[in-house]
C-alpha cells in the first residue's frame, strides 16, 4: 500500500487520478491511498486567507507558511499514525530536478508520499526550507498549480507498482524504463492508407520481433533523443543492432527507398 497525502486548494481536480483508468482500479483495490488537505481549513485569519502580497513588491501573491505548514505536519502525522517510516515531503515546483523515470523510481522506494501543490507566484521559502524534503519539477515551462505536477508523479509512480498493469510485462518494457525511446507499436488493420505493418511484426517469430523492436527503439532514440543515448552504455548486440539501423537508413535518405 501507498500512501500519498496532498496539500491542495483544489482537491476536487485529484478525481482525474481516482476516478479514470488505471490509478482508479488500483485505488479501487486499495494498491494506494490517495488523502487530500486543503490549506483553507487551517487558516487562522477571519478571511481564511492562505496568500498575501510578496514582500519586496512585484505580480501576484504568494502562499502563506503557516496555512501549509498545518496542512503539512496534519499530513504527516497521519502517515506517522499509518506506521509510515520512510516518508517524503515534496514541493513541486519549477526550482526542483526535473522528474524522469530514474527519479520516478527513486521517489517509488517511499511507502509514504507527502506533496505540497503551489498556487498563484509560490509559497513562502521559508516554509519550503521547514517542511520541504525536495523540490521535484515535471518540466521546464509554467503551469497554473502544482496539482497536475502531483498527478503526474502519483500516476508515473503508482503503475510502476508490482500489480498494478495487468501484464507485468508492460511495466518492464515502457519508454525510458531502459533509457530509450519506445518502438513503434501497430494493431489491426493490416493495412491502414495503404500502409502495411511491417511484416515481421506478423511472422510469430518472436526472436525477430524482438531484434526488430530494440532496432525500431534505438534507432528512434539516436534520431529523437541522442541525449538520452549518451547516457546508456549498450552491450554489444544492442550496438550492433543500431549500426544496423543507422546504416540502413542512410542507404534509405540516399535512395529515398
Ligand atoms: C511546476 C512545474 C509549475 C509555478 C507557480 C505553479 C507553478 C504556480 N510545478 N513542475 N513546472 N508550478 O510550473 O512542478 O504556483
Amino acid at each position: 500500500m501507498k500512501r500519498f497525502d496532498v496539500v491542495t486548494l483544489f482537491p476536487d481536480m485529484f478525481d482525474a487520478l481516482t476516478n479514470f483508468g488505471i490509478t482508479q482500479r488500483a485505488y479501487d483495490r486499495g494498491q494506494f491511498e490517495l488523502v487530500l488537505w486543503n490549506p483553507r481549513e487551517f487558516a487562522q485569519n477571519a478571511y481564511r486567507s492562505v496568500d498575501d502580497r510578496p514582500y519586496g513588491g512585484g505580480p501576484g501573491m504568494v502562499m502563506m507558511a503557516d496555512p501549509l505548514a498545518k496542512a503539512l505536519r496534519a499530513a504527516k502525522a497521519r502517515q506517522g499514525s499509518c506506521g509510515v517510516r520512510n516518508m517524503r515531503t515534496v514541493f513541486l515546483s519549477p526550482q526542483g530536478r526535473v522528474l524522469d523515470q530514474v527519479l520516478v523510481d527513486e521517489l517509488a522506494q517511499a511507502d509514504g508520499l507527502v506533496l505540497l501543490a503551489g498556487r498563484y507566484e509560490g509559497v513562502d521559502e521559508r516554509l519550503v526550507e521547514q517542511e520541504v524534503d525536495e523540490e521535484v519539477s515535471i518540466g521546464d515551462y509554467v503551469v497554473s498549480g502544482g496539482e497536475l505536477p502531483a498527478m503526474v508523479l502519483i500516476d508515473s509512480i503508482v503503475r510502476r507498482m508490482p500489480g498494478v498493469l495487468n501484464d507485468a510485462g508492460s511495466a518492464s518494457d515502457e519508454s525510458f524504463v531502459e533509457g530509450i525511446l519506445d518502438f513503434p507499436q501497430y494493431t489491426r488493420p493490416e493495412v491502414y492508407a495503404g500502409l502495411a505493418v511491417p511484416p515481421v511484426l506478423l511472422s510469430g517469430n518472436h526472436a525477430d520481433i524482438r531484434r526488430w523492436r530494440m532496432k525500431q527503439a534505438l534507432g528512434r532514440t539516436w534520431r529523437r533523443r541522442p541525449d538520452l543515448l549518451a547516457k546508456l552504455q549498450l552491450d554489444a548486440e544492442q550496438a550492433r543492432l543500431l549500426e544496423e539501423y543507422k546504416a540502413e537508413s542512410v542507404a534509405t535518405e540516399k535512395t529515398g527507398v
